[in-house]
């Protein structure tokens, strides 16, 4: 791959052409695999020196993405302790490899533990597109073909299409809602009211409050007003260390024109991406590969970059 071709990568990342949590990790540490094992220069300072730019080009083409963030920091760790270019092609190799296998093998426990967990519920809300939410819903669906999904269209870009029209491909009853209804949809009667919410996650932070796609507080708040569980489906890996305190952790704000393309000159659009659920709405807790943890509990998961994969 070339530096041209990896450029391309960071760029659809960030304009959100390439979304999702753990499919921006995937695409970033395939493409850092397919530059390195090419990549030649005739010193080897300059091979360290290219490979971590463009690792942390990825770790931070988006500020909320720290499973792509805690996989480049991985990647690089180390890596200048390394005699030469070819010592550090090959651990490079060696740890995408061992990222690739923790996602696939967390991938499907986080998967079984949620089906396990939620399948007795018949009628489910979610937000966005969580490529692990989408599963676990098509799995529940499999094993009860009558269970119903509501799902918010997700503002601006509209996420939630992709995950409405996933689920409905494979028969699962959608109904698709804009995010305002979507505490309407939580507490009003008139509605069949979700028993439950599953949501995915961009980040989680020491104290166990989650990161996620603008809008999934108005669903924490309602749902625990409605006193249903709230239930969030994680690698545990997206921990983010980044802020010395959760409430200083920067919020992507994006471009206003993702908004309102138009807007009057004495108009301010705000468009943050993420939203900031503070511990006490994760009712449910956080479905991870190491089980269902509480908000409180993920401060024991610290070490969690320097053991993973090993
Ligand atoms: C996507 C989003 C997803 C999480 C989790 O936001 O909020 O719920 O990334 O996804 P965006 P997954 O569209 O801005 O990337 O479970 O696939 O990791």
């Amino acid at each position: 791959m070339t530096e041209k071709e990896l450029e391309k990568i960071i760029r659809s990342i960030k304009d959100l052409k390439i979304q999702g949590n753990t499919n921006i990790a995937k695409v970033s540490a395939k493409a850092v695999l397919d530059y390195i094992t090419n990549l030649k220069v005739a010193d080897y300072n300059e091979f360290l020196a290219r490979v971590k730019h463009y690792c942390l080009e990825f770790a931070n083409a988006r500020p909320n993405e720290p499973l792509t963030y805690n996989a480049m920091s991985f990647i690089l760790n180390d890596l200048d302790e390394c005699q030469n270019q070819q010592q550090a092609r090959i651990k490079v190799i060696e740890r995408i490899e061992s990222f690739f296998s923790y996602i696939d093998a967390s991938y499907e426990i986080i998967r079984l533990n949620a089906v396990s967990l939620l399948k007795g519920y018949k009628v489910f809300m979610t937000h966005c597109h969580s490529s692990l939410a989408r599963d676990v819903l098509i799995r529940i669906g499999e094993i009860s073909a009558d269970i119903e999904v509501i799902n918010t269209e997700t503002r601006p870009l509209y996420q939630g299409r992709i995950t409405a029209a996933k689920l409905a491909e494979v028969g699962v009853k959608v109904t698709h809602i804009v995010d305002s209804a979507a505490a309407s949809f939580i507490l009003d009667k008139r509605y069949t009211n979700p028993e439950v919410i599953l949501v995915g996650s961009d980040g989680i932070t020491i104290e166990g409050d989650l990161i996620n796609k603008v809008g999934t507080l108005n669903l924490a708040i309602a749902a625990k007003a409605a006193n249903i569980p709230f239930y969030v489906v994680t690698q545990s890996m997206k921990l983010d260390l980044r802020a010395s305190k959760p409430e200083l952790l920067e919020i992507e704000q994006r471009d206003p024109i993702e908004v309102w393309k138009d807007a009057p000159a004495r108009v301010r659009v705000v468009n943050p991406a993420f939203d900031f659920v503070p511990a006490k709405y994760i009712t449910g807790g956080y479905i991870t590969e190491k089980g269902l943890i509480s908000p409180k509990e993920f401060k024991n998961l610290v070490n969690i970059n320097a053991s993973y994969g090993a």
